[in-house]
């Protein structure tokens, strides 16, 4: 395995790049996946690779929103397994939310090895192989989710997501939580909760602000919700990204 110097200054990158490339590998992630992380670190190269003020405000929120939850369920993806396993475990515990594995691509070699992939980073029980339910408007393949998982859920978060699938969760009346560099693609945009950040730095934030709220009254939760302004926060990585160029 090829070692990356931890001073080299594209380090987080580079790294990044290598856990996909490993995923490829390994049969979690999806050869698309590569083009999708290429697309992620050119915006976050432009958002000067940091968590700006607005998305550590939506990671807030979104914390504040899993806490709430009655039935908050975390989707993973070939990309997700590949860069955060260890991470997601971390939340779903941190929030008592489930764990979906629910792929754009879906094949049951890739669904088995993202699920044993989480197992050995310490998930109990994943969920997504069941396929027990549809989301209304998408077409079959795509539409799979577990009844008892995101088809029941009330607060999902649905980290680089494709538009359309965005779009039908949140017709289902779910609250979306979305991490997704580009500030202009649609899932961020349909999102109740936009995080524009590398899911790299996001997942561990939402944690930590998890963790900070653990015993914050519900009433401190809705407030945070509902200071929180999705369009203020689309707006603000845009212009960051604006002056990057
Ligand atoms: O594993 P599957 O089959 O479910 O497929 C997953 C991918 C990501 C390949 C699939 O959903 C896809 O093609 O997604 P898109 O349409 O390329 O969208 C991915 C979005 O995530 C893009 O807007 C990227 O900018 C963004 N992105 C990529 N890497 C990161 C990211 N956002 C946050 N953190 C990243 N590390």
């Amino acid at each position: 395995e090829e070692e990356i110097p931890e001073d080299h200054p594209r380090y987080q990158d580079l790294l990044t790049r290598h856990r996909i490339e490993e995923g490829v590998e390994k049969g979690i992630t999806h050869l698309q996946g590569m083009h999708a992380e290429g697309r992620g670190s050119a915006f976050d190269y432009l958002l000067g690779e940091e968590t700006i003020p607005t998305a550590d405000e939506a990671e807030r929120a979104a914390a504040a929103h899993l806490l709430l939850a009655d039935r908050p369920v975390l989707s993973i993806n070939g990309n997700v397994a590949a860069l955060v396993p260890g991470e997601m475990v971390d939340l779903a515990e941190a929030v008592d939310a489930d764990l979906e594995v629910n792929l754009f691509n879906r094949t049951p070699e890739r669904m088995e090895a993202i699920a044993d992939h989480l197992r050995d980073h310490g998930a109990e029980d994943v969920k997504g192989l069941e396929a027990d339910a549809r989301i209304p408007n998408l077409d079959h393949q795509r539409a799979k989710v577990d009844e008892e998982g995101i088809y029941a859920a009330d607060v999902v978060l649905v980290p680089l997501e494709d538009g359309d699938r965005a779009e039908a969760l949140e017709e289902m009346g779910k609250t979306e939580i979305v991490v997704d560099l580009n500030p202009l693609s649609r899932s961020p945009q349909v999102a109740d909760v936009p995080i524009v950040d590398n899911i790299i730095r996001a997942i561990p934030n939402v944690t930590a602000h998890a963790r900070d709220l653990a015993d914050a009254d519900e009433d401190r939760l809705w407030e945070i919700v509902e200071e929180f302004d999705p369009d203020h926060a689309l707006e603000a990585a845009e212009e960051r990204i604006r002056n990057g160029l």
